[in-house]
């Protein structure tokens, strides 16, 4: 009998043909059909891996109707959509795709402050309106990137992977992490490590969200948070929605304390707060961090060969992508 796979839904690239290849039977689900968890353990019956997004709740009864399972392989850096304790108390194991997508999910973050501190999507839309006028002095004046302070929250590869391009704009670095990353590092990035959140807020310019979802993070910038940045502070978050509290960002973008937002992840995706989409100089794209060709094809074959190197027993020592 071949090992059955179940991936969610389809995802660009060779991974299931990957997976074939490998002798495994393939089912791939239908795109939404299965972010509900009675719908994904029932899809998950008498499957021996699967490949699932992050908008799929592999919570404890999930993975408890569904214990058969050898390994759940997230499309996502992100797990925070997967009960990974109850996975190791039953001897699942747990994949993820790291690295791969850090340099595409950094584009699109300084493609937001850009497009947030120079009112790139704002002044576009006047233009198709048809009412460019000519150039003006006082056209669509933004706020200067050169010589800022930019706080990273949240220093690990997507993290270092901002980093670097902000310094090719002449952007200071301050960021604050769990732990203090390696002295390389630091000094790779010039950067400055706060072990006080909030002390770092205060410095920061513009500030990025790059943590990963945990229990500790959530509403990591709450009320009182967005209370310590600087006045016109600009928040760019390529993490996860709920590590921001979105009825005070959204309050503090509408009464003028921040400058503006940049937004890739939503606190209740695939709802966006009602207020955030009546916020000015706010920009707010449906979750693409790490939306580009090659980035989805790697995070695909990464997700596929940790199920195929569990499924077939060989080679798991050498897999760096194993959290479980
Ligand atoms: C995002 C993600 O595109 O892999 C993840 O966990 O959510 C990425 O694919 C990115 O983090 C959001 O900008």
């Amino acid at each position: 009998m071949p090992k059955r796979v179940l991936i969610t839904e389809p995802v660009p690239g060779e991974a299931a043909a990957f997976l074939k290849q490998q002798g495994f039977e393939v089912t791939v689900g239908n795109r939404g059909d299965l972010d509900r968890a009675d719908a994904l353990a029932a899809a998950f019956q008498g499957m021996d891996a699967a490949l699932t997004m992050l908008s799929n709740p592999v919570n404890a009864d999930v993975l408890r109707g569904n214990t058969q399972l050898k390994i759940v392989a997230n499309f996502a850096v992100g797990f925070n959509n997967i009960d990974t304790e109850v996975a190791r108390e039953l001897g699942i194991r747990v994949a993820n795709t790291p690295d791969v997508l850090s340099e595409a999910t950094a584009d699109i973050a300084l493609g937001l402050l850009l497009s947030v501190a120079r009112h790139l999507t704002a002044a576009e839309a006047q233009l198709r309106s048809g009412a460019f006028d000519g150039w003006h002095p006082m056209g669509f004046l933004g706020t200067e990137l050169h010589g800022k302070t930019a706080g990273i929250l949240g220093m690990g590869r997507i993290g270092a992977a901002i980093a670097r391009r902000l310094r090719g704009f002449g952007i200071q670095i301050a960021y604050h992490n769990r732990s203090r990353v390696h002295a390389s590092v630091e000094k790779e990035l010039n950067a400055r490590f706060f072990p006080d959140l909030p002390t770092m807020l205060e410095v920061s310019d513009f500030v990025f969200l790059s943590a990963p979802l945990t229990p500790q993070t959530h509403h990591i910038i709450n009320k009182e948070r967005i209370a310590r940045l600087k006045s016109g502070a600009i928040l760019i978050n390529t993490g996860r929605g709920p590590l921001v509290d979105e009825a005070a960002l959204a309050a503090a973008l509408l009464d003028g304390k921040l400058g503006g937002a940049g937004l890739d992840v939503f606190e209740f995706e695939p709802r966006v707060h009602p207020d955030l989409l009546r916020t000015p100089n706010t920009v707010l794209l449906p979750h693409i961090g790490s939306g580009t060709h090659e980035t989805r094809q790697a995070m695909g074959m990464m997700a596929a060969k940790a199920i195929a190197c569990v499924l077939n027993n060989s080679g798991t020592d050498s897999l760096k992508n194993l959290i479980v």
